[in-house]
Formats: structure tokens, sequence, C-alpha cells
């Protein structure tokens, strides 16, 4: 979801989520669980369904009650199934050897043209034939096929290996060439007939954008109301697109949802996954995206996510299982101004998406404390014009300027106000689409306006419609999500970022562009901001190098769009724990040189490491051999994993910095190379690369380093200390950042 709805309904989800977290043990009404077991066991001689059905028997002891309780099983990709279940049941549930894990359901909520050549993707960019056989799985709130970034104008029929399917419904009456597959699923009844369709249909606007963010044909002369014109264009526009709707208007996205629609995807042959969906971290075994993404990893799919809007604070970052693409958002170098004259001449410019064109020269300008209403109600706050304390006499026909907000602007509309000025708290740098002509300006430039409105009787003032400006990037976005991560310590997330602050792309014409039913604009583009539009840039960015290098690994893929990221100009605060590795550079990505590659066991080692149970990582993997910890080879090193970047956090209480980091790199550049490493790195921390130098003399030859990282104690009030290693052959630049992070100690 973009940002501002976020806000307005984060609260909704929160409040559900608590609600089924809590152990009521009063409480004697069955709830939906979900109940994961692993990999499918290969022919045991029992269907799926019987399987399922005798474990819940077993457990709830009663047969009849066991068949009505059972929601959904999962079979395709994966083992396990939905029953709705006491909390004495799903207990019994979990400890049954063949369960990995019970977890209640919950639900989750959503997380242009110009990005693409922004990023180096230029229309006339060399690409693969075999692009038009990649399918891009998004799993998000269906899409208006109608759009014109889904013309399938050109394209053939799918590709032989597709084996998806298309559902028809209300408003969605079925696929072509370009969305070759389309499916919804309501197993939690998450899907209000009243406020949504029942299909593949989108009635948010979410999903159209972020599918054609990845995979959008190019529409010439796309813009919203004349802003952000240009060429329209996804990142693979020649891959095709299937679209699993999982998020329903007004009930979120449901865990059993996601799951069913990994398992599908998985099944119906998608190359790439890209899931624009987050909630709260949880430990792997109880995260469905943690769970789909893993089994879509085993079969090489990699999937794609974003990584929250709840930044810029610390420790915020959601999707951080390390096989997923975790994506943070950065801004482009265009931003939207939208310039405000003043009665006395003086001009100010602000921020938004202001699609209106003033009609007069001059329109009454009142602030929320002129315009309160005497007899109202008492609370709220006047001066940040709260909903109820305005009066509607005061601002009918007026621009109204308030504190503190960027959505006053639809209290204001609500009222029958010409426009409003918000004057920030903090500066933003996302430009939401206003309700009415709107702007939003800095505290010290709100300041000057209300000093005016003061000064004179018949303060005046007109809004203009919104310019585009150029400005300096990339830059992480405020509000996206921010490490470190609080379920293995030693990954960074995020791992990557890629374009999602006021991005343009196709919307769905069954929504209005800001989502209210008395918005009559209606528009096939609009401009959002998150980083779910972050997380399709980054699938397409890797179903790109997927064209030209079709037996990669996911992790492989990964790894070479970590290292050929272009570092971000950092603010000291964050360093990499808001961007990662960098932004993506696709057409570098192609040509990495080296890669970091993790296999399937490197996974389960890790989470032997990380202390997850070794019965149930074994039935990750399925099979009739009995897996456990001990059937993997121990994982070594601070982290335990060849991941692409190095991150290390020490608690409080932790003195002297101390890690080492064992990698493996695979050369894919040319066959005879020397490698050569240089670090880059702060004062107060020691960095030792051992061996310094890599021979290589064939291509897929891997080669082993050591990464030894020192420091005393950091200073006080440092929390971060980040250094860069890059491999070089003169012809290649493999970069990875090393990043040791210490809690800083409570202070009081
Ligand atoms: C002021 O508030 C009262 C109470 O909510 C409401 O009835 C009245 O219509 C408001 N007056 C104006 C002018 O908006
Ligand atoms: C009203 O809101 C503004 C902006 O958030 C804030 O600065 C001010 O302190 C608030 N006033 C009151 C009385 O709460
Ligand atoms: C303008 O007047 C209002 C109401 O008297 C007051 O609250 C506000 O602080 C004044 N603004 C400035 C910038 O002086
Ligand atoms: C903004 O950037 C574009 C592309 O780099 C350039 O062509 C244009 O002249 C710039 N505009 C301004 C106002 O600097
Ligand atoms: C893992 O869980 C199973 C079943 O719950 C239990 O029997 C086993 O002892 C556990 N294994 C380890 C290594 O903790
Ligand atoms: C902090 O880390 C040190 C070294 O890893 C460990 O010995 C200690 O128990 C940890 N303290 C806390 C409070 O977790
Ligand atoms: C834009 C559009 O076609 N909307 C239709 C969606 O479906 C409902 C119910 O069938 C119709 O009433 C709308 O006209």
């Amino acid at each position: 979801m973009d940002i501002k709805q976020n806000n307005i309904l984060a609260f909704v989800f929160h409040v559900i989520l608590v609600a089924t977290l809590i152990n009521c043990s009063t409480d004697h009404e069955r709830k939906p669980y979900i109940v994961y077991m692993g990999a499918l066991s290969d022919g045991a001689g029992i269907s799926v369904m019987e399987e399922h059905q005798g474990l819940l028997s077993r457990a709830i002891g009663d047969e009849k009650i066991a068949r009505e309780s059972r929601v959904y099983s999962y079979g395709k990709s994966f083992n396990g199934f939905v029953a709705r279940l006491l909390p004495q049941e799903a207990q019994r549930l979990s400890e049954d050897e063949s369960v990995v894990s019970v977890f209640p359901n919950t639900r989750r909520k959503l997380h242009t043209t110009r990005t693409w050549d922004f990023l180096g993707m230029t229309k006339t960019l060399k690409r693969r034939q075999t692009e038009s056989n990649i399918v891009v799985a998004v799993l998000d709130t269906g899409i208006y096929i109608k759009s014109p970034s889904f013309n399938d104008k050109g394209f053939g029929p799918p590709p032989a290996k597709w084996k998806g399917k298309c559902v028809t419904g209300r408003n969605f009456t079925g696929c072509n060439n370009k969305v070759i597959g389309a499916k919804y699923y309501n197993l939690d009844n998450a899907g209000d007939p009243e406020r949504d369709d029942i299909s593949p249909a989108d009635t948010d606007g979410h999903g159209t954008h972020t599918s054609s963010t990845a995979a959008g044909v190019a529409v010439r002369g796309a813009s919203l109301y004349g802003l952000a014109k240009g060429t329209a264009r996804g990142g693979v526009p020649s891959a095709r697109i299937a679209m699993y709707k999982v998020c329903w208007n007004g009930g979120g996205c449901s865990d059993m949802d996601l799951l069913a629609a990994f398992d599908d995807a998985i099944q119906d042959g998608v190359d790439l996954i890209s899931v624009s969906i987050g909630g709260a971290s949880r430990s792997f075994l109880d995260d469905p995206i943690a769970i789909g993404s893993f089994h879509a990893m085993k079969k090489g799919i990699l999937t794609s996510c974003s990584a929250g809007n709840d930044g810029p604070y610390a420790g915020t970052v959601e999707n951080v299982a390390p096989w997923i693409f975790t994506v943070a958002a950065t801004g482009v170098d265009r931003k939207f101004e939208t310039a405000v004259k003043l009665g006395n001449g003086a001009a100010v410019s602000g921020i938004s998406v202001n699609t209106f064109t003033p009609r007069k020269k001059m329109y009454p300008l009142t602030n929320g404390v002129h315009a309160a209403n005497a007899t109202g109600y008492n609370y709220g706050n006047v001066s940040a014009c709260d909903y109820g304390t305005l009066s509607e006499d005061k601002v009918k026909g007026k621009i109204v300027y308030c504190l503190g907000s960027a959505t006053q602007d639809y209290t204001i509309k609500f009222l029958g106000g010409a426009g409003t000025i918000m004057a920030l708290d903090a500066p933003s740098d996302i430009a939401f689409t206003t309700f009415l002509p709107a702007t939003s300006v800095v505290a010290k430039d709100g300041i000057s306006i209300d000093r005016y409105i003061n000064s004179t009787k018949n303060p005046q003032a007109v809004i203009y419609k919104t310019r585009t400006a150029n400005t300096t990037a990339p830059f992480v976005a405020s509000f996206s999500s921010r490490g470190p991560q609080s379920i293995n310590l030693n990954i960074l997330k995020p791992d990557i970022a890629a374009p999602g602050l006021d991005i343009l792309a196709a919307y769905s014409q069954l929504v209005s562009i800001t989502g209210d039913i008395t918005d009559k604009r209606i528009a096939p583009f609009n401009i959002i901001s998150g980083t779910s539009m972050a997380c399709p840039h980054v699938a397409a960015a890797a179903a790109y190098v997927k064209s030209f290098h079709p037996d990669w690994s996911p992790a492989a893929i990964k790894s070479a769009l970590m290292t050929t990221a272009i570092p971000m100009k950092i603010k000291p605060e964050d360093a990499e724990l808001g961007s990662g590795s960098g932004q993506i550079n696709p057409r570098k990505a192609i040509h990495p040189g080296l890669v970091y590659d993790i296999s399937l066991s490197s996974y389960l080692s890790f989470l032997c490491k990380e202390g997850y149970n070794g019965t149930d990582i074994g039935r990750l993997i399925g099979g009739k051999n009995k897996h456990d910890c001990s059937s993997f080879s121990p994982a070594r090193g601070t982290d335990g994993l060849n991941y692409p970047s190095m991150h290390m956090q020490l608690n409080e209480t932790a003195s002297r910095i101390s890690a080492v980091f064992y990698r493996t790199v695979t050369n894919v550049g040319y066959g005879d190379s020397v490698y050569k490493a240089t670090v880059a790195s702060p004062k107060g921390l020691s960095v030792q690369v051992v061996p310094s130098t890599l021979k290589f003399d064939r291509l897929h030859k891997k080669q082993s380093f050591k990464v030894v990282v020192k420091g005393r104690p950091m200073k006080k009030g440092t929390s971060i200390l980040s250094a860069l290693l890059e491999w070089s052959d003169s012809k290649h630049s493999v970069k990875s950042p090393i990043l040791v992070y210490k809690l800083l100690p409570l202070s009081g």
C-alpha cells in the first residue's frame, strides 16, 4: 500500500495482529492456524489431504470436527494446511514430529517511466530474446488488465513451461499474452464483496502499479494529468506477468492466502516473485513469506520483497530471511514541486502531487486558529486543522494553512475549502497526491506564511499545479525501513535499494487516484511512493539478469545485483542500514565478474547455526532419508553464510570488535583472471583479507578467502562502523559492504 493509505490502515492491521497473537485461555473459539510441514514427502502412498485429515483427527480427537475444521491444504510446492483450531489443539499439532511449525493466521499489509532510464536501462538497451520466456509473479491486490501497460500486441503465446491458470470474475474477463496468469485467494474471507471484487480485478491500484513497474510494456506520453510526462515502461517489458491476488480492500493480506499463492506460483513455473507486502518480523518457520520464498528458492526462484515503510527509525526492516531479496526505497533525480504565491507577492515552494490548475488569480487565505469553530468540540488541535475543530463557514472557498501533517487536505476538502498549505514538523521527501490544491512546506516557510496571515486583514494566496524539478539522487527515502534486523543479527538487511519515491506507473481505473470514492479523478497512471514501489524494480532487474544467465541460482543473481550496486551517498547515522549494498545497476549486474553463491545445504547449515530445531530443518528438504543438523557441514564464521555483504551486531556490553567472515567466490567473468582485494575502512576498524589475491584459471572456478575484522571498543555515542571490500581484476569491481553495528545503551 502506498504510504498515505498505510498510515490509516496500519492501525487496523495492528489491532488484528495483536488480537490473534494473544493466547486467550478463556477463549473457546476456533481460529485459523497454519500448520507447516516442510517439503512434500515423496510418494508415501497417501494423498496430502488424507495425511492432513489424519493429523487433525488425532489432534482434535473427533473425526467430524476435524473434517469441518480443515480450511485448505497446501501440497503443490510444500506441505502444510490451514485449520480452525483451539489453542490446545494447535499445541498438540506442533508437538507432532511431522510438523515443523504451527502459527496463528495474521493479516499483513501492503507496504515510471523515468526510473529505468535513471537506472541506466534505456529503451535501446541490449536485451535477450529469452526475456519473453520470463514470468514474473506478483503477489498483490490484483491487476487492471485493460491498462495500456498490459497490451499484449506483438506477444506470442505463453512460454511452454507455463502451467498457471487464469480465473475470471467481476471486472476481470480474462488474461492475455502479457498477463498470462491471474488468480485470487480468499481463504480467510478477507475479501468483502461490498468493498472489493472477489476476482483478480484490482480495486486498489497497488497491484497494477507494481506489476507494470516490473514488466509493463512501453507506453508513450504517460503522465498523471500532465505530471511526470514520459514513456512509462517496466524493467523487463517483454516478460510475462502472473498476478496472485492476496490482498483485499479493507481486509489486508492474510498469511494463509500468501502461502497458497506461493504454493501455486512455484508450481506454475514462474521465474521471479515480487512481494510488496510486510508485517512484523518473526522466526522464519512462523513467517509465511519466509516459508514461501524458501521453497521458491529451492526451485531456483528468487523472491524480491519490500523492506517496509517504517523509516527513518532504526530496527524497522521486515522480510529479512537470507534467501529473500530485501529492498529499500530511494529517491530519483526528480522531485515534485508545488509553488504558492502569497497576496504580498512572496513565493514559497513546497512538495506534493497537485493535479489542479487554479481558476482564480488569488484565493482568500486563513489558518486553523482563525477558522476555528467556536461552538465545536473542544478537543483536537486547531492549528493542525484537526477534524471537527474548524468552522465550515470560515473555511469555505478559502486556502487554509495547517500545522504538522501532510494529511489535512482531506479535512479541508470535506469542509469546502479551496486549498491547503501544510507545514511539516519534520522535513519529508514524499509528494502525496492531494485531494484539492495543496502543498507541504517546511516549518520555516510555514512560519512566514502564518506571519503574513496575521499581518493583514485580507490575506490571499494561490497554489499552482505541481511541476517537476531536478534534484540530487540517489538518496534513501525517509520512510524506507532501516536495519539492523532482529532475526539473524549478523546478516545485513536491507540488501539493496531501488527507486520507490514518487513513482509513475499504471493504475487501476476501478478506483480514483487517491482511493477515495468522492474523488472523481480516474487515471491510467498514478504517482505513489513506498518500498512497495522499489520491490518490483528489483524483481525486474533480477529478471533481466536471469534472461542473460538462465542457469544462475537465486543467490548468484542476488549477488550480481548487490556487488555491482552503486554505493549511496549515505547518512552516517544510517550507513548501509538504510540502503544495503546500494542502488541497483542492472547493466553492470549482467557482468559481475565474481558471484557469492549459496547452496540449499548452506542455508540449512545456517539455520542450524541460528539455533532452529534440527529435525524441523531436515523436514525443509524432505526425501526418504532423515536429515538433521549433523547431516550438514557446520556453518563457519560470524554469519555462517556466503553472503555478498558482511555484518556484525554487538550488544551493549560487548567490548572489542572481533569477527571472521568466510567467503567463497565463483568466477563468472573471464577464464583467466586475477582479482586483488582493496579495503576502505574507517578509523578504529582493522579489516584483513586473507588471501588478498585470488587467481582463477577457468570459468566457474571457486576460490575462498576470509575477512578478519578487529577493533577496539567503539567510541561513546558511535554505533556504526562501515567499511567496503572490493575485489577487482581491473575490469570488474565486486563490492561488499562490511558493517559493524553496536546497540547504544538505553539512556537513563
Ligand atoms: C461547529 O461544530 C458544531 C458541533 O460539531 C456543529 O454542529 C456546527 O455545524 C459547526 N459549525 C460550523 C460553522 O461548522
Ligand atoms: C498542534 O500540532 C502542531 C503540529 O503538530 C504542534 O506543533 C503543536 O504543538 C500542537 N498543539 C497542541 C496544543 O497540541
Ligand atoms: C498567528 O496568530 C495565531 C493566532 O493568534 C498565533 O497562534 C500564531 O502563533 C501566529 N503566528 C505567527 C507566526 O506569529
Ligand atoms: C534536469 O535534468 C535533465 C536531465 O538530466 C536536463 O536535461 C535538464 O536540463 C535539467 N533541468 C534543469 C532545470 O536543470
Ligand atoms: C526438535 O523437535 C523435536 C520434536 O518437537 C524433538 O523431539 C527434538 O528433540 C528436537 N530436536 C532438537 C535438536 O532440539
Ligand atoms: C553480549 O555479548 C557478549 C559476547 O558475545 C556475551 O558474552 C554477553 O552475554 C552478551 N550480553 C547480553 C546482555 O546479551
Ligand atoms: C469499471 C467497471 O467496469 N466497473 C464494473 C465492475 O463491476 C461492477 C459489478 O459488476 C459494475 O457495476 C461496474 O460497472
